[in-house]
């Protein structure tokens, strides 16, 4: 099911802060809202990586997601050099891995602007799989940006491929390359904070504040 918006996007296309807009707390900050999906096969840690991005949370029991879930989280994105901040609101779909699900995966697709592809560090076919989900979800939604995962990095002594490894495949993909583990909790924000940046640039890059004009940036 579609999330219910609170702000069309449309609304903050036009969101380059004046200098006096610039100054004001992040609350008064424009809001940019963008959905972005997670991918990857099952058991990968997806749920978890929501779940502790969200929720500050991990469990170790592992309940199937069944068709998809949606959470929101929003968080600042500020870039210093050009005096630009503003709030980015992700809502986060979280897709059931199984493959069964095939059919209607263009529906939990549509309009995302973003994805995070993940592995599990210690399943070698994970990683082999990752070009595959990227394809799928690339020929929905076009050249957007994504992030490599690899998950459980917690697990390294069980490691079934290297890092550098995983980072062949994040070139292949025009992605960055994030090894996290829900369960420790390392790297999660960065690879959200990663992704989330590159959103916003999008549309940074795709308008020019008046006021940095005048600044000559
Ligand atoms: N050790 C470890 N286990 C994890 C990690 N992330 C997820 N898991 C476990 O892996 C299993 C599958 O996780 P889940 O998030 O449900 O995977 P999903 O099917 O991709 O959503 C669960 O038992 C989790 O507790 C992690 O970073 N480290
Ligand atoms: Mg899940």
């Amino acid at each position: 099911m579609a999330p219910e918006k609170e702000e069309s996007v449309e609304e903050f296309i036009d969101w380059f802060l004046t200098e006096e807009e610039a100054e004001a707390p992040l609350e008064r900050a424009p809001t940019v809202m963008k959905k972005i999906c997670m991918l990857g096969d099952p058991a990968v840690g997806k749920t978890s990586l929501v779940a502790r991005f969200v929720f500050s949370v991990f469990d170790d029991k592992y309940i199937e997601t069944i068709g998809a879930k949606v959470v929101k989280r929003t968080m600042a994105v500020e870039r210093v050099a050009t005096v630009q901040r503003c709030r980015l609101k992700l809502i986060i779909w979280d897709i059931a891995g199984q493959r069964t699900l095939d059919f209607i995966k263009p529906t939990y697709y549509r309009d995302a602007e973003g994805a995070l592809i993940v592995t599990d560090l210690t399943r070698r076919e994970t990683l082999s799989n990752a070009p595959r989900w990227c394809k799928s979800f690339r020929d929905v939604c076009g050249e957007v940006p994504v992030v490599l995962i690899v998950n459980k990095s917690d697990l390294r002594a069980h490691a079934q491929y290297t890092e550098s490894e995983a980072r062949a495949v994040a070139q292949e993909l025009g992605a960055r390359l994030f090894m996290s583990s829900a369960k420790s909790g390392e790297n999660v924000e960065s690879a959200f904070s990663s992704l989330g940046r590159e959103l916003v640039s999008g549309v940074l890059r795709s308008q020019r504040a008046p006021s940095l004009e005048k600044r000559g940036c």
